[in-house]
């Protein structure tokens, strides 16, 4: 079929819909509104051809589409191109008809890095319009291109009723997705993370707006949301828009200027984009124990005769069954909310600038595959809660399998697969990937990017997940061959300075301090319950000279720094 580009299809009853909705509102019949929808390029690269992007000096056009949703025929309007702020082109269009569509172009020998294309209509506001906030568009040309593909009714549905939102000036299907690309947008420059200092690099522009008939979508197979036109390799990222869309109240709010409105902000969208570019469902790290209410458990782990999952071992986060909510999340859901994670935007960042490769839907065959990138060596340091370190701890690692009959399912059993001991400065080599003894998994029936490590140490135990995101993450930051992470267990211990454990660093530790210094069997036969290295104040391993002074300091302090 021959491709539709930004909007084509004319709307002929237009006119006649808007006068009906300003008389069912009382308002004065609009009679202009000039709405930039879109703005595309050409010529257009499959991402996967071997020339995919324009060369310098290539010729490219840009087209825009410009509607007039007004209902007054036969005005002339002015527009203008501006690229990086400098205007570059004017020109007029004349008899734009009411409901008309009509495209204006500029051509430019391509430069690479990012600069900005510009389209305003009626830019020395000669008309006074329903909205003057849709009147411009800018792209920045080194965008990744987006193709939405919209059926008829939500199209003109949106059309109807967007101008409701308050204060906005959206009055269209287009602007509505406009809005949400400049959504995305405005999420990548904001995620400014250590890992990500200049935020999320790329930008995405809405190249593509296909008008199709009613159930219409998909156009070449897989579903009419995912995959509206499986044969479009042009754009970077797709997504259908079905008439279904309109059944229920996914649409009905058109009135909030909130992210829990979808015909504001569809949060839904960008989360199923973030997919099409590659990024996976943080929420398949959490790990529920759902056995009691006819699921399945994940954790199927006993400590003598407790059942860990549930216990004070392992207690539940919510809802009496969430063992486990993942540390990483943010648009692909967990902690951060709705922005890019520092993990989302690691991974945003390690293909920037790159086109789709393997898939521009959700999901494409190269969806989680940084999840493969493990440092050589990962060393993790276990530490007391003031920092010491747990010497000769024994470390168990539990790792998770498929449960084969749940998104992300996993299965933890009461087999620990790997045992390590903590070095003389609490350090474990967990080598390059404890997670799994193949790759890192995460999809449908398995999810074993989580395990779970058992601590023990001086007759204390605890149970911690831990997540391959925070493995990815020290890889993406340059520490491919050895990363080092420090995990925190509290338990009984005392502070430093404290020699006679009672909780405090007072005078009444300066006898059993000089008792430690002299001699540590003396010291540990008087106080069986405590840790002679509570007198090793510098932290070098041993009790002696060298920690009286800053003993003495902490006494004057009343506890060590
Ligand atoms: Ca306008
Ligand atoms: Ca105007
Ligand atoms: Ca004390
Ligand atoms: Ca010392
Ligand atoms: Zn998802």
């Amino acid at each position: 079929m021959a491709v539709p580009m930004c909007p084509r299809r004319p709307a002929p009853r237009l006119a006649g819909l808007l006068a009906a909705v300003s008389a069912a509102t009382g308002a004065v019949a609009a009679t202009y509104d000039f709405d930039v929808t879109c703005i595309e390029r050409t010529p257009r690269y499959n991402y996967d051809a071997t020339k995919n992007n324009p060369a310098p000096g290539d010729l490219v056009t840009f087209t825009g589409h410009i509607r007039n949703w007004g209902d007054t025929a036969g005005a002339s309007v002015a527009y203008r191109w501006q690229l990086d702020g400098v205007t570059v082109a004017t020109g007029t269009l004349a008899n734009f008809a009411a409901g008309q569509e009509r495209t204006v172009t500029w051509q430019w020998n391509w430069q690479t890095g990012s600069h900005y294309i510009k389209l305003t209509a009626d830019p020395s506001s000669q008309f006074t319009e329903l909205s003057e906030q849709n009147n411009e568009r800018t792209d920045r040309t080194d965008s990744l291109i987006v193709g939405f593909w919209v059926e008829q009714s939500v199209y003109t549905y949106f059309q109807q009723h967007q101008r409701e939102l308050p204060g906005i000036g959206s009055n269209s299907w287009d602007d509505w997705a406009q809005r949400q690309i400049a959504k995305w947008n405005t999420m990548c420059a904001e995620a400014v993370w250590p890992i990500s200092p200049q935020g999320v690099l790329d930008r995405f522009r809405l190249d593509k707006i296909v008008i199709v008939a009613d159930g219409a979508l998909p156009l070449h197979g897989g579903l009419p949301t995912n995959n509206p036109d499986l044969s479009d390799k042009t754009v970077d990222l797709m997504w259908g828009f079905p008439r279904t869309l309109l059944d229920g109240t996914f649409y009905t709010n058109h009135t909030s200027l909130t992210l829990d409105n979808a015909f504001y902000i569809e949060t839904s969208l960008l989360h199923e984009l973030g997919h099409a570019r590659y990024l996976i469902d943080c929420y398949g790290f959490d790990t529920h124990n759902t056995a009691h209410s006819g699921g399945h458990d994940s954790v199927q782990i006993w400590e003598g005769p407790t059942y860990v999952g549930g216990s004070s071992y392992m207690p539940y986060v919510a809802w009496g069954e969430v063992l486990y909510y993942n540390t990483s999340g943010g648009v692909m859901t967990g902690p951060y909310g709705f922005r890019w994670s520092p993990y989302e935007a690691g991974a945003l960042n390690r293909i920037a600038g790159q086109r789709a490769r393997c898939g521009n839907y959700n999901a494409p065959c190269n969806i989680g595959e940084y999840l493969q990138d493990l440092p050589g060596h990962n060393h993790m340091r276990f530490t007391d809660r003031y920092g010491r370190p747990r010497r000769a701890a024994d470390i168990r690692v539990y790792r998770a399998v498929g449960d084969g009959q749940n998104w992300y399912g996993k299965t933890f059993d009461n087999t620990p697969d790997l045992l390590f001991t903590a070095d003389g400065d609490g350090y474990v080599d967990f080598g390059r990937n404890p997670f799994a003894a193949g790759p890192i998994v995460h999809t449908y029936g398995t999810a074993n990017g989580v395990m779970i490590l058992r601590i023990a140490h001086q007759g204390q135990i605890w149970y911690r997940f831990v997540e391959v995101s925070d493995f990815n993450q020290q890889y993406w930051q340059g520490n491919t061959q050895d990363a080092y992470y420090t995990l925190s267990v509290a338990g009984n211990e005392k502070p430093p300075g404290d020699l006679n454990c009672d909780g405090r660093v007072d005078f009444s530790d300066i006898n059993p301090f000089v008792m430690a210094l002299v001699s540590r069997a003396d010291y540990e036969a008087a106080y069986p319950a405590c840790a002679w290295l509570n007198g090793d104040i510098n932290g070098d391993g041993a009790v002696d000279f060298d920690d009286i002074n800053p003993f003495v300091a902490c006494l004057v302090a009343g506890g060590c720094p």
